[in-house]
């Protein structure tokens, strides 16, 4: 099967699982349920779930074992974007090709999506029954995704953007940020889904730790390029939008060229970490490559 085909169905899976696991709308508080569910349904490359399934698939873990794993890590991503987007930090009109959720509904509704969305992600993570058995997996899993999301993650990384605005950072800062606030949620993905074999092995889990951070990196660096080459229709958000806001980014600071060698050498780095893997591991190898030619 292609890496799109099989995109489209863990699209298709953890849409219906998402679907199926976020309150109704037609449930009170019915104007917050509405405002999470559009958050997270209808739209997004669901790059985080696919990650996590394609690791799975590579290790032989079954995919039942996966969904809710799979579901608390873009809900988390979904909440990141809804606060991402806020007046207060950056300000976005424009998200998934649809106003944000606060222009959408309204800002304080937005902050209240966002919490309830995080707190409902480890929710599942610890009520799911069909996640691996053994409750010291179960707990590592739920510790990754907690780290990824907070203040030595995504949080942590967020903090380091809103300091560095208006100011000349060096390229071990700007990498250090976009590790923190991209990265980790990413490598968390990959983790998540290691940690669901039956026995995780150390060694496959740190070449996957490495694998992880790599294109974690990656993916941000891209999106870095994709603001100044993509376009506001492809990307479902506004295009420009970092450099009209001053923001350092990694082409404003090392360059569109040094950007894009970065990436590339992150993706061989990637891939050169799954090499323990062998054959199991195409997937995710095109996976890396997707991640640095992707336009959205
Ligand atoms: C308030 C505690 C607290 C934390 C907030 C807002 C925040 C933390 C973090 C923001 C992190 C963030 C939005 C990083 C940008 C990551 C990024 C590249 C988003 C776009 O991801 P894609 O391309 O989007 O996967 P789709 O729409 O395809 O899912």
């Amino acid at each position: 099967m292609s890496l799109e085909s099989r995109l489209k169905s863990f699209r298709g899976r953890i849409e219906d699982y998402l679907d199926s696991k976020l309150p109704r709308e037609d449930t009170a508080p019915e104007r917050l349920h509405a405002a999470m569910r559009y958050a997270v349904l209808g739209g997004g490359k669901r790059v985080r779930p696919a990650l996590l399934y394609l690791t799975g698939e590579a290790l032989g873990v079954p995919a039942e074992r996966l969904d809710a794993p799979a579901a608390a890590v873009e809900i988390i991503h979904a909440y990141s974007l809804v606060h991402d987007d806020l007046p207060a930090m950056d300000d976005d009109d424009l998200r998934r090709g649809r106003p944000t959720c606060h222009r959408a509904f309204d800002e304080a509704t937005a902050i209240l999506a966002g919490d309830a969305l995080q707190i409902l992600a480890f929710e599942l993570l610890s009520a799911d029954t069909a996640m691996v058995d053994d409750p010291h997996n179960r707990m590592a899993i739920i510790r990754e995704l907690a780290s990824a999301s907070g203040t030595a993650g995504m949080a942590g990384g967020q903090a380091i953007d809103l300091w560095v605005q208006g100011r000349d950072p060096d390229i071990t800062t700007l990498e250090n940020m976009h590790a923190l606030k991209t990265g980790a949620l990413i490598n968390a993905s990959v983790l998540m889904a290691a940690w669901s074999a039956d026995t995780p092995d150390p060694t496959v889990l740190d070449a996957l730790g490495r694998f992880g951070k790599a294109i974690g990196l990656a993916f941000q660096i891209q999106d870095d390029i994709l603001d100044i080459e993509g376009d506001t229709e492809t990307l479902g958000k506004t295009a420009g939008a970092d450099s009209a806001r001053d923001k350092p980014t990694y082409p404003s600071v090392a360059g569109l060229e040094q950007a894009r060698r970065r990436a590339a050498e992150l993706c061989d780095e990637a891939i050169r970490a799954l090499s323990i893997l062998g054959e199991s591991a195409v997937p995710l190898r095109q996976m890396a490559a997707y991640i640095v030619r992707r336009d959205s």
